[in-house]
């Protein structure tokens, strides 16, 4: 098949989760072009199959706000006639949807037909489809889609709840490649984070108020006060200030790290005890999965489908949303003996497999097929 993806190419887990699809897509076989305003952070190097093509906006005076929806219909309408598509793949509705329904009419108006497929990946129904500036073309665009995957049971339901739809929307969950995320020997890593033993805490995200980041703090702090250990931060955002003047406040800057944006972070995780993430909303939790297949149990909220990833006393514990007081004690509980520890970590990869790339992989390629068989011109 010849496929167009259409992603955020940020760190984002939509951007991440998009660009991992296509190249495993693209090892199958499948010729992959991405299409986005920058090289997706994960499209690192060359890979046969695999083509790029970069958005570039108009930089005009006039406009205060470039027009980026118009030049993405633009390309898309471009690469499905160059490149002949078979289909689009869009992830995350806003624009993307929108916009792969612009281009679609366009091409009809050649006569060429290209289905379209929408991946909703959380915040795009939650926090910003929902969000009355945007929800009226979300839920059109949903609509109009020729398929609609989402990435929890949870997702799909609040898109249900939000908006009114009037298609199928499947979900496919998010994946990981084992071949990356796996527990390897790092040792000389622990004993520079943690050189007398002490036990690792780690959190990863991009630091937005969603994320919660604080209580990972504050979680941190209990944790400490009863035995020794370090916090690692990966990653960066609009809170990070914030975060560093709790650290500050609470004492402990010397036992928690910023780390900024890691590309490795299976590293850092391959020498971690534990996962802290909990958020206010999760659709699923991509940065948890990737914890897990490194052998590192959870501590999650029980927010959107972070319970269909993280298993409540198997794979790590839930709490509701900020109660810190509750994650701090289930974090001791896991931390506090070497066997519960061991324990917690085979489940966690247990359940990791679940989401094995090589496993989910074949649901996206019947999907498309499904769709390329079932699509009617009409929805147009
Ligand atoms: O978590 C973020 O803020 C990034 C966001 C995105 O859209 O890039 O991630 C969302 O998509 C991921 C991949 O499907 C999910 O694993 C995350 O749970 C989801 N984030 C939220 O729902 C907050």
């Amino acid at each position: 098949m010849k496929i167009g993806i259409v992603c955020y190419p940020t760190y984002g887990g939509s951007g991440v989760l998009a660009t991992e699809l296509g190249k495993g897509l693209a090892q199958k076989g499948h010729q992959v072009h991405f299409i986005t305003y920058r090289q997706p952070a994960r499209l690192t190097s060359f890979q046969e199959n695999v083509f790029y093509h970069e958005v570039s906006n108009a930089d005009y005076p006039l406009f205060e706000y470039p027009p980026y929806d118009t030049a993405l219909a633009s390309k898309l309408v471009d690469v499905v006639k160059h490149a002949n598509l078979d289909i689009l793949h869009v992830h995350y509705a806003i624009p993307h949807a929108a916009v792969a329904y612009m281009a679609k009419k366009i091409l009809l108006t050649e006569n060429r037909y290209v289905p379209t497929i929408t991946t909703l990946h959380g915040t795009d129904i939650t926090l910003v489809g929902s969000n009355r500036a945007f929800a009226p073309v979300v839920e059109f665009s949903i609509n109009k889609s020729d398929g609609v995957t989402a990435v929890s049971e949870s997702l799909k339901q609040q898109t249900l709840d939000y908006f009114n739809i009037d298609t199928d929307i499947k979900v496919i969950y998010n994946f990981i490649d084992f071949e990356r995320f796996r527990k390897v020997n790092k040792d000389h890593f622990k004993k520079a984070i943690a050189p007398n033993g002490e036990r690792i805490l780690v959190h990863t995200s991009n630091f937005r108020k969603v994320k919660r980041v604080e209580d990972v703090i504050r979680i941190f702090k209990k944790v400490h006060d009863v035995m020794p250990s370090k916090l690692l931060l990966i990653g960066d955002g609009p809170e990070r200030q914030k975060l560093e003047s709790l650290c500050r406040e609470i004492g402990l800057c010397d036992e928690i790290r910023f780390l900024g944006k890691q590309d490795a972070i299976e590293e850092l995780l391959a020498v971690s005890d534990l996962f802290l993430i909990p958020s206010e909303s999760e659709s699923f939790g991509l940065a948890a999965l990737e914890a897990m297949a490194c052998q590192v149990p959870v501590i999650s909220s029980n927010a959107g489908g972070l319970p269909e990833v993280n298993i409540h006393g198997e794979t790590g514990f839930l709490a509701d949303v900020g109660n810190v007081d509750q994650m701090a004690h289930h974090a001791i509980t896991i931390l506090n003996d070497n066997d519960i520890l061991q324990k917690f970590r085979a489940n966690a990869l247990e359940k990791a497999k679940e989401f094995d790339l090589q496993r989910i992989l074949p649901l996206y390629e019947e999907y498309y097929q499904h769709i390329l068989d079932t699509c009617v011109y009409s929805n147009a």
